[in-house]
């Protein structure tokens, strides 16, 4: 195996298997334009050439019953998604082990830096340079398919795999996750890249409280969930 120049053979190979582990779509990202964001720790990607951005749709029947606040089934598949990623993240790494790799696999939802509500690396961006999607003007990852009733993890590798790029952003004149946001958290500004702060897109504060001081609080939810602005999508509907 050429660990020098970018494998297709290979790069076609582990794609395949992910998808055989169960997950809906892949994406390959350099590392290098993704050492700018937020890591923890710092050196996070140091070792590393490329990110694997993976992801499954959610059942869509789940966000039909969401009418005003999370469901107690939604936070339940919300869990089993989270529960499922980690495991293809998790088993796509032992392959690569095998294969003379090293890999780390990123949580799918773990919460590091508790001050700033950071993960160790945003799945967002890593999908976004890998072709899955767009930074929709609710923030959420938009893929053309699925919209973006998807969730993600990413698994970090020295592998040379074959880098896919960005698609563009097709939100448009749409402002229907701007209009059904129950506290109004988001700004209706669009994107051709990314936005530089989370501030850009969304009043950050307005989302993060009604997510922990309410929804998370209502019985059988237990985490930070609404689902409000993922329903309303036309992408994936
Ligand atoms: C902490 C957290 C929260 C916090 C803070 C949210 C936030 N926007 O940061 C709270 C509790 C509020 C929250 C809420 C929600 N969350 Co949340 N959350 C996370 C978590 C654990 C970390 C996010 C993080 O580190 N953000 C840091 C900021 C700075 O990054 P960002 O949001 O991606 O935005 C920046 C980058 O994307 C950057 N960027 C984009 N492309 C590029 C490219 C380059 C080169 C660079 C340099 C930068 C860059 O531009 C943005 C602005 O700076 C992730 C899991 C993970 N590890 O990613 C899930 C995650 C983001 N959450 C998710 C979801 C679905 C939600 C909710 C809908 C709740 C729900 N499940 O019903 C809401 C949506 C709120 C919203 N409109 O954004 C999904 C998103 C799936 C998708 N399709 O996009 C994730 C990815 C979990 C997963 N495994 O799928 N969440
Ligand atoms: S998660 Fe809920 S509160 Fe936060 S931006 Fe989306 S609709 Fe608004
Ligand atoms: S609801 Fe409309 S504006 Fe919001 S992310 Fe989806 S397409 Fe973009």
């Amino acid at each position: 195996m050429g660990k020098k120049s970018e494998n297709h053979t290979y790069t076609k190979r582990i794609k395949a298997e992910i998808i055989q582990l169960g997950a809906d779509l892949v994406g390959v990202a350099d590392v290098e334009p993704l050492k700018q964001l937020n890591l923890t720790p710092p050196d996070l990607l140091d070792s590393f050439n490329r990110a694997i951005s993976i992801a499954i749709k959610l059942p869509r029947a789940v966000f039909e019953q969401i009418v005003d606040r999370p469901t107690p089934i939604y936070s339940y598949v919300y869990r089993t998604a989270n529960r499922i990623l980690d495991e293809i993240a998790f088993r796509t790494a032992s392959i690569f082990q095998k294969d003379g790799f090293n890999s780390l696999p990123i949580p799918a939802s773990q919460i590091v830096d508790e001050e700033n509500w950071y993960g160790a690396i945003t799945h967002k961006a890593v999908g976004r340079m890998a072709g899955l999607g767009w930074l929709g003007k609710s923030l959420l990852l938009v893929n053309p398919q699925y919209g973006p009733r998807i969730r993600l993890v990413t698994l970090l590798t020295d592998a040379l795999l074959t880098v896919d790029g960005p698609i563009e952003n097709r939100c448009g004149e749409c402002t229907l996750c701007r209009d059904a946001c129950p506290v109004g958290a988001i700004k209706g500004v669009n994107t051709e890249d990314y936005y530089k702060s989370r501030d850009d897109a969304l009043y950050f504060s307005r989302c993060v409280e009604k997510l922990v001081g309410e929804f998370s609080k209502l019985p059988n939810i237990r985490s930070p969930i609404c689902g409000i602005c993922i329903k309303v999508c036309p992408f994936g509907r």
